[in-house]
Parts: structure tokens; C-alpha cells; sequence
């Protein structure tokens, strides 16, 4: 019995050792290659501001780790962005619709700090343009103005996202998407071109152009969305280049609708009509919640960028009115060569930078309001000049 009572006692010990053991902490960096890398709380630089940072607690993690979603990508795979990159503004992707589901005491708090979404908040649609309240610019408002798009992010509901997509999966998503588009007439109709068949020139001028994705983008990268490049990427477009489908880029469609000048009504009714027909034959992921489901938090709801890249030299170098501004009416300012770049000429690209709780029109109203206080602004540094 002694023998037995005291193996049953040292058995005891060393359960409660092995469960208060500390689990070693490991440092975010780009040290960190892959998920199975990450096999503890992560430590964040102190100046780190990521969403990741703030809400990837020790029990978040411990709670996580290991787990995968119902479409088996790993929570260390959605978190390897953020971990990696810690310059990243939120660091975390989703693998599948699900994962907001099984991971959402994280997903939640991120998408109520970014959208301020809570989380029983519902989306609503609505891309009817003939409620957008856009009276054109004037003439000289106008010639600020070099082009305009309205992008959104769609995403099959039968497959995973980007980040747990197989190339089997992503290949298939390619065939599916180029079939369908060819059965677009009149100003919509246009070729699918694969990236992987394109010419290097031809690939250079489309990105120069702004009509092409670029690649290599190391947020992307790092979350898995790039594996297996440039197979099953490639881009749709009409003859004219003003809608264009980006197909497996950082969602599975981009339905793009753009063209030079300030017609923001003329572009927004051509992607609500192009939206409105791919809907008909494909199922997107989709919810009440979350609206259209997107890899990356950020563009959940509408995934709508709608944009100008105008020049603005004057207000452009005011960066103080400049950022007011953007934050008064909701808009974000990039530089004109893609998300992450910087201006250098005084053109900027201004956007809306609400996505979800919104409908659609909303946004795009969003995107005029700001633009119009924009050139006020402009029109008033320049006449303070004179
Ligand atoms: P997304 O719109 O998908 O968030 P980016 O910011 O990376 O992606 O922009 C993608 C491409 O679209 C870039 O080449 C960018 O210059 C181009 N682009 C964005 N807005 C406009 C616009 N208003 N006019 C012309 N090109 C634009
Ligand atoms: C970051 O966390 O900064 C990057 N993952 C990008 C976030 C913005 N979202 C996006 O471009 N879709």
C-alpha cells in the first residue's frame, strides 16, 4: 500500500509541476519563418501597435494555440503576419470564413477596434448608385482630379481564403472565375489573362498603369497568401481597362471599376451593375455580421476602396490640415503606387476608410465628402498664396 500511495503522491507532484510550468515567451521578427515556429506567448517590441499586439493576451494564446479552424488552417498561420511584422497596423488574417467564428475572441475585439463593430452588430448592403449624392465638380474642381475607382473584395463561399486555400482549391477558383467572365457583353466584355502566360513587359506596364497587382507584398507573404506564385493569379479586363477582375490576389475577386478623370457616379453605377451580375451566377462568403467575408479583418463588410488620385501640392505639404481632414470625413490618404507607398509629386490617392456597418453608397459618399473638403481646402491655400 506504501508503495503505491507513494508512487500515487509523486504522480500528484509532478502533474501540478507540469501544470504551473511557465511556457516560455518567444520574440516577434522576422526570425520567425513559419506558424510551428511560434510555440509561445509572443513578445512584442513596446512600441508595437498592432491590433495583434494588443489583443493576443497569454490566455488568448494559450487558448488558441495549436487549435486550427473548421477548414484546418492553424491559429499560428493567421498570426504569422503580425508576429513577424511588427510594423504591421493589425497582423492577423483569417484561413476561412470560420476562423471569425472559432477564433473570434480575438476576431471580435480586433474588428470592434478597427470598424468599431460590435459584436452583435448587423451589415447592411445597398450599391444602389442612384442614392449617391455626388453633384459633379466643377471644372477646375475636376482637373485636380486624375482618375477614380471603386474596387470590392469577394470571396467564394465554398472554399477557404487565401491563407488555407490549396493550390488544387486556388487553381480551381481561377477556372471558375474565367468561365464566368466570359459571359459578360457589351462595355463589360474583355479577356482573362493568366499572370503566370504573361510577358514581363506586359506585367511591368499594367502595374506602372495602376491596373495590375503588384507582388511580393511581405504582409501577404507571410500569412500564406502568396504560396505557390504566380500560379492561379491573373486579371480580367474590358477592352477599355475600366472593370477589371483581379483574380487570387489577397481576396479571390477584386471586381475593380475605374477610369480617368472625376466621374465618381459613372464608376460607381458600373461596378454596382458588374457586382450585381457576378453575384448571380457566384456564391459569395457572406453573413449577417460580417457582410462580405474578407482574409484580411480590415476589408470585411463591403471590402469597398472607393478612390481619386488627385493632386493636392499645397495641402499635400500641410500634413497637419492634410490628416484633419482625413479624419473628419472618414477617408485615408495613400500614395499613389499601391497601399504602403508614398507620394513624391503631390499627388494623392484618398479613399474611404470605413468598410463594415456601412452600405456600400455610404462609403463611396464617404470618399466625395472627403475629397470635396479636400479641394476647399486646396482652392483656399492657393488663393492665401496669391
Ligand atoms: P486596393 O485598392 O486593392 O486596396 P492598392 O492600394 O494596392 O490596392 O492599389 C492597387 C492599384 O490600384 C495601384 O496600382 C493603385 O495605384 C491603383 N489605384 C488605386 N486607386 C486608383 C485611382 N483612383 N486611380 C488610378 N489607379 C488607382
Ligand atoms: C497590416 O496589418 O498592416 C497589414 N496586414 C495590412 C493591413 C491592411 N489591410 C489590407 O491591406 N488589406
Amino acid at each position: 500500500m506504501y508503495s503505491g500511495v507513494k508512487a500515487m503522491i509523486e504522480a500528484e507532484k509532478a502533474l501540478a509541476a507540469s501544470g504551473t510550468k511557465k511556457v516560455a515567451g518567444i520574440k516577434a521578427g522576422t526570425h520567425l519563418k513559419k506558424p510551428e515556429d511560434i510555440t509561445g506567448p509572443i513578445e512584442f517590441p513596446a512600441d508595437c501597435k498592432s491590433l495583434l499586439c494588443k489583443y493576443l493576451t497569454p490566455e488568448v494564446y494559450a487558448k488558441y494555440a495549436g487549435k486550427k479552424d473548421k477548414a484546418g488552417v492553424a491559429f499560428e498561420q493567421m498570426i504569422l503576419s503580425g508576429a513577424q511584422n511588427v510594423d504591421s497596423g493589425i497582423g492577423i488574417y483569417a484561413g476561412s470564413h470560420d476562423s471569425y467564428t472559432t477564433f473570434c475572441d480575438i476576431f471580435d475585439k480586433v474588428i470592434e477596434d478597427y470598424h468599431m463593430h460590435k459584436k452583435d452588430a448587423k451589415h447592411v448592403s445597398n450599391m444602389d448608385h442612384t442614392q449617391l449624392v455626388c453633384p459633379p465638380f466643377t471644372e477646375d474642381e475636376a482637373s485636380m482630379i486624375v482618375s477614380t475607382r471603386i474596387r470590392v473584395g469577394r470571396n467564394l463561399a465554398d472554399f477557404p481564403l487565401g491563407p488555407g486555400i490549396s493550390k488544387e482549391q486556388r487553381d480551381k477558383v481561377e477556372e471558375l472565375v474565367s468561365k464566368a467572365c466570359k459571359s459578360f457583353t457589351g462595355e463589360l466584355e474583355g479577356t482573362y489573362y493568366a499572370l503566370g502566360s504573361m510577358s514581363e513587359a506586359d506585367r511591368k506596364q499594367l502595374i506602372e498603369d495602376h491596373f495590375l497587382f503588384k507582388e511580393g507584398d511581405r504582409f501577404l507573404e507571410s500569412c500564406g497568401l502568396n504560396r505557390n506564385w504566380p500560379e492561379g493569379r491573373g486579371i480580367f479586363h474590358n477592352k477599355e481597362k475600366t472593370f477589371l477582375i483581379w483574380v487570387n490576389e489577397e481576396d479571390q475577386l477584386r471586381i475593380i471599376s475605374m477610369q480617368k478623370g472625376a466621374d465618381i457616379k459613372a464608376v460607381f453605377t458600373r461596378l454596382s451593375t458588374a457586382a450585381t451580375l457576378i453575384e448571380k451566377e457566384a456564391k459569395f462568403a457572406h453573413d449577417e455580421h460580417l457582410g462580405y467575408i474578407t482574409s484580411c479583418p480590415t476589408n470585411l463588410g463591403t471590402a469597398l476602396r472607393a478612390s481619386v488620385h488627385i493632386k493636392l501640392p499645397l495641402l499635400g505639404k500641410n500634413k497637419e490640415q492634410f490628416n484633419k481632414i482625413a479624419d473628419e470625413f472618414y477617408v485615408q490618404i495613400r500614395g499613389i503606387h499601391g497601399e504602403h507607398t508614398e507620394t513624391d509629386d503631390g499627388v494623392f490617392d484618398i479613399s474611404n476608410k470605413r468598410r463594415l456597418g456601412r452600405s456600400e453608397k455610404d462609403l463611396v459618399q464617404d470618399m466625395y465628402n472627403g475629397v470635396k473638403a479636400m479641394i476647399t481646402a486646396e482652392k483656399a491655400l492657393a488663393a492665401a498664396k496669391k
